[in-house]
């Protein structure tokens, strides 16, 4: 997807690596569905020390940033990050400004940037929610990389006319389409409308992701997890695409629908087990 795009340090080498690729082709497919307006949309995607080490100096020296909620359980690990105010439309152009490489340190406390974000760019804005929310999910799944979060357009129109209890939210999107309850059996996790940005939406979204994979931000957007890019991506555009038939009906009179004994068979012939408390 990308050009031979030489970078500031003349290192074309790292434009190759396969995450860098990834992150570029979703970043501009995310864009095209109108998602990631503005700098709207962040994500994050967890790495092999082998996998950076093959694409760029890992050994320093490194831009060292104080993370104002330490991150234990991540110490060590790398990601490869969005970086803060940067576009989506822009990081195929030019990934080298719009995103970056980073390492956490030892002690949790620090993340150093190894690549990219240049000129004394940020990583997301949204790095508490995606570190707090990495920590859960890798307690939860040990083979879990990505956090992702966009303003999928119709999730969000429909945060405005559905109650935000989760287990019904969940079971109007299951009942959206048939697939719905086979891809997203676990169910959709709704934390209350927060300031974005903060350490407490990062905890709120975090302790979500003890038992939920996708959790959505009323009047603002989704959090999706996952172990693959096509996995997270397929989760999240599920999910859209269930809440956009849900606007699309938009309150006109339904004549039919799948009913809970329906929505069990499928799950037992699927071998997916639903979320308890959501059916009847
Ligand atoms: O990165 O989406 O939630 C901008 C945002 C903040
Ligand atoms: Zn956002």
């Amino acid at each position: 997807m990308l050009t031979e795009n030489v970078n500031a340090t003349g290192d074309v080498q790292c434009l190759h690596a396969p995450f860098i690729q990834e992150m570029c082709e979703i970043t501009h497919h995310m864009w095209m569905l109108g998602w990631d307006e503005l700098n709207g949309g962040n994500i994050s995607y967890r790495l092999d020390e082998e996998m950076v080490a093959r694409y760029m100096n890992i050994t320093g020296p490194h831009r060292t940033l104080k993370l104002s909620f330490p991150v234990r359980a991540l110490a060590g690990q790398y990601f490869i990050v969005t970086g803060s105010g940067k576009y989506f439309r822009n990081v195929v152009k030019d990934p080298e400004a719009t995103l970056g490489v980073l390492r956490v340190t030892a002690d949790g406390e620090n993340i150093e940037i190894l690549w990219g974000l240049r000129g004394g760019a940020k990583p997301t804005s949204e790095l508490a929610s995606h570190f707090m929310s990495h920590a859960e999910r890798q307690q939860a799944d040990p083979e879990h990389r990505i956090v992702l979060h966009t303003h999928a357009t119709h999730v969000i129109a429909m945060t405005f006319t559905h109650e935000l209890n989760e287990l019904k939210f969940t079971r109007t999107l299951w009942q959206m389409c048939t697939e719905c309850l086979v891809v997203f059996p676990d169910g959709i996790g709704v934390v209350p409308w927060m300031v974005p940005g903060s350490s407490d939406i990062g905890r709120a979204t975090a302790e979500k992701m003890k038992d939920y994979r996708a959790v959505i931000w009323p009047q603002h957007g989704i959090f999706v997890t996952g172990t693959t890019m096509d996995a997270t991506f397929g989760l999240v555009e599920t999910i859209e695409k269930a809440a956009k038939i849900y606007n699309v009906i938009g309150g006109r009179a339904v004549k039919q629908t799948i009913t809970d004994r329906e929505l069990l068979d499928l799950a037992a012939a699927f071998h997916v087990e639903p979320r308890a408390g959501v059916l009847d």
